[in-house]
């Protein structure tokens, strides 16, 4: 008989027998917790006792006939399924994408007919290279991989959140992730491409010198997903009802800016918090604070791609943003957690080819191959044919086919005919009208296997990325090819590697071989195309650029301790709040501690748990008494002393001082120290905290 009970959401479902309750997307789940339940086998058998397996005797052997224990630890030993083979660490939410205005002027593809329409959505983030367990700060190119539900089918934007990529061909995919990946011979290092392997293969593929400006730059430590930009990098086509086809490129710009950490902090964070990206999504969207981005789409003709700079199919280059404005269509807002990791955002299946009519491929060569390859690994991984018959795969439109049988098939036609035609009028049939129809572009040439010239200038781009950033951000750029390739024991690597340097900016390069130590400079590689200096920078390339000037989304974490002001941290956090921000109390011991006033301060971290890497800023409200303490404590040194030299802004009251002290910092160091001892402090910190850094330190501390 079927009744309602509470899902983890809270929100009532249909169970159709006492042990299943199915999921907003359609998926069943078991339900844990439900104290009257009897324990079962998966074949419902009622257990009696699952503490001990069937023996002979008390010490004796166990018998074969424990069916039960045999099934338990049969399902145990098949609980792994094969992780990505690239994107294993990936982190999902369901949201959904609505539709600003009517596009049909552009594509006939029908999420973009209506003003106002919602599809729902389901998107992971992920990084490449590491393993599943690896941690969420390596320095990486990040997922961004997004499926719409839409009313003609899923629409896949299997996208990254950097535009541009190491190769042009995909043939050349198993070689790059090969070298990215840990060393066969010594699986190490992981999660990580700073070892020799990938910068020998990068230093022998010049097309990758784009992508590595990007990879090197701050865009490969992302502070949180949320704080990041998504692309679809290819070059795609719009079709309208006639056939008429727009070349579109996909980008998703976040609603709260784009943000970044900086590599030591990155390096701390992923051991104070591994999972610090998932957490951050996990708490937003738990606490009501939906992410969003804007779809924004770069539309241009045949005649555009005729005249632009460099070839709209080659993946390793960009259309600035300052030379074709993307036109802002809609907006993505994740406001849903899974129910289940595994049965949603481990088996996701995210597939280039899954497009709705409207939407095409071009002829980017690694489009191309990408739509050869996603089919395959998601055989692979998830064991069948079928697994569009897993509910976070399956459309959530109508559909209708003769697909039938294979593993695990949970669907299967019904009726006499599971073919077409057949005499017994029985559908579906096709639709030339409604259908998939691609852009019937006209063809020709010898079969050859050749790499168009058009696609030959690999520096030029690199160096327009390098010019647009702003001086911290070169500077970091500088540090993490001399952080890399200091982890690269082969000498000559390193070397070819400043020579590819040189042709993007000849100071880049010389910097980095000084930092490197490299006695003698090598010549500039050769260039197939002579590097082109006058390509305008785009400022859309620099993150500090493109910074929010708000504070919402951010962390402040509050270092309190017996005495403290109880008073002043709850006009603080109220100041906090309203900025949209949030809050946490770091102290001594978790429990919390004893006010000035007697009143009890709850803490969510003990100082040793709760290291200033985890905060956007931080608050340090000690009394004396609880400064003098904590000064012996080198987590609390850690606290103060990080927080300045990760430049973020610091607020203080003057009983803190001893801590200060003994970290090395001075309260009057640089005006990202703020008191909190006069009327207007709580406000001066909120107001700077908008800059959410301060770049001026930077040169002080030399990060
Ligand atoms: Fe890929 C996964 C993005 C090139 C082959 N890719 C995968 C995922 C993302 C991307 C976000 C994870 C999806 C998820 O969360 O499940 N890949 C890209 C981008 C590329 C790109 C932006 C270049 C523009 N990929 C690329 C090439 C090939 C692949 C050239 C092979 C020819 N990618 C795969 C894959 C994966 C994958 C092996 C692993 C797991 C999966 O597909 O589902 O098929």
């Amino acid at each position: 008989m079927a009744k309602t009970a509470k899902r983890p959401s809270g929100k009532p479902a249909i169970i159709h027998d006492q042990k299943l309750v199915r999921g907003n997307g359609g998926e069943l789940h078991q339900i844990v917790g439900d104290d009257n339940a009897v324990l079962t086998t998966a074949q419902g058998g009622l257990v009696s006792d699952d503490q001990n397996s069937l023996r002979i005797g008390e010490r004796g052997p166990t018998v074969l006939e424990d069916f039960h224990f045999r099934e338990k630890i049969f399902h145990f030993d098949h609980e792994r399924i094969p992780e990505r083979v690239v994107h294993a660490r990936g982190y999902g939410a369901h949201g959904y994408f609505e539709t600003y205005d009517s596009l049909a002027k552009y594509t006939r593809a029908d999420i973009f007919q209506r003003a106002g329409e919602k599809t729902p959505a389901f998107v992971r983030f992920s990084t490449v290279a590491g393993s599943k367990g690896s941690f969420d700060l390596a320095r990486d190119v990040r997922g961004f991989a997004v499926k719409l539900y839409t009313k003609e089918g899923n629409w896949d934007i299997v996208g990254n959140n950097i535009p541009v990529f190491f190769i042009q061909d995909a043939i050349k995919f198993p070689d790059m992730v090969h070298a990215v990946k840990e060393e066969p011979d010594r699986a190490f290092p992981q999660a990580q491409s700073a070892h020799d392997n990938f910068w020998d293969f990068i230093s022998l593929t010049p097309e990758s010198m784009h992508m590595i400006m990007w990879v090197m730059s701050d865009r490969a430590i992302p502070r949180s997903f949320r704080f990041m930009e998504g692309f679809g990098v290819h070059t795609f086509r719009f079709l309208n009802a006639k056939d008429e086809s727009t070349f579109v490129k996909f980008h998703w710009k976040p609603k709260l800016g784009l943000q970044s950490v900086v590599w030591n902090e990155a390096v701390k964070i992923n051991g104070a918090d591994p999972d610090f990206h998932r957490r951050d999504l996990w708490q937003a969207i738990q606490s009501g604070k939906f992410p969003e981005w804007e779809l924004r789409v770069q539309l241009f003709d045949q005649a555009f791609a005729d005249n632009f700079a460099f070839d709209v199919l080659d993946p390793t280059k960009i259309i600035p943003e300052e030379e074709l404005e993307p036109i802002p269509v809609g907006r993505l807002v994740l406001d849903r957690m899974p129910d289940n990791f595994f049965a949603e955002t481990e088996q996701v299946a995210f597939m280039t080819q899954n497009v709705p009519p409207g939407v095409d491929f071009s002829n980017d060569p690694l489009l191309q191959g990408r739509n050869f390859s996603y089919l395959d690994t998601q055989l692979k991984r998830l064991g069948s044919a079928n697994f569009t018959h897993i509910p976070i795969n399956a459309p959530k439109c109508p559909f209708h086919h003769f697909q039938q049988d294979g593993h695990m098939a949970m669907r299967n036609p019904v009726g006499r005919a599971n073919y077409q035609p057949n005499s017994f009028g029985e559908g579906p049939r096709e639709s030339p009208q409604r259908g998939f129809r691609s852009f019937a572009d006209a063809e020709e040439g010898q079969k050859v296997r050749l790499r168009a010239e058009s696609f030959a200038d690999h520096y030029s781009q690199a160096r327009q990325f390098f010019n647009s950033q702003t001086p911290p951000e070169q500077r970091h750029i500088a540090m993490a090819l001399t952080f890399e390739l200091s982890k690269v024991e082969t000498p000559v690597i390193r070397e070819r590697m400043v020579s590819h340097l040189l042709n993007i900016d000849e100071g880049l390069g010389v910097t980095v071989a000084g930092k490197l130590g490299i006695q003698e400079m090598p010549k500039p590689a050769d260039a197939a195309v002579v590097p082109r200096d006058d390509l305008e920078p785009s400022p859309a390339l620099s993150i500090i650029e493109n910074g929010p000037d708000s504070f919402a989304g951010r962390k402040v974490g509050v270092l309190v301790g017996s005495g403290t002001d109880a008073a002043l941290l709850k006009k603080l956090q109220s100041a906090i709040e309203k900025e949209g921000a949030t809050m946490e109390v770091v102290a001594p011991k978790v429990g919390g501690v004893e006010a000035g006033d007697g009143s009890w301060i709850e803490a969510r971290h003990m100082i040793d748990g709760g290291p200033s890497v985890l905060f956007d800023a931080i608050a340090v409200l000690l009394s004396e008494e609880g400064a003098d303490r904590l000064a012996k404590e080198s987590a609390a040194r850690d606290f103060v002393a990080d927080a300045f030299a990760h430049l973020k802004f610091i607020a203080f009251v003057q009983s803190s001082s001893p801590l200060f002290v003994k970290a090395g910092v001075a309260t009057d160091a640089d005006e990202g120290l703020i008191s909190l001892d006069g009327v207007s402090g709580i406000n001066a910190f909120v107001q700077s905290c908008r800059r959410l850094r301060l770049w001026g330190r930077e040169p002080a501390v030399k990060l």
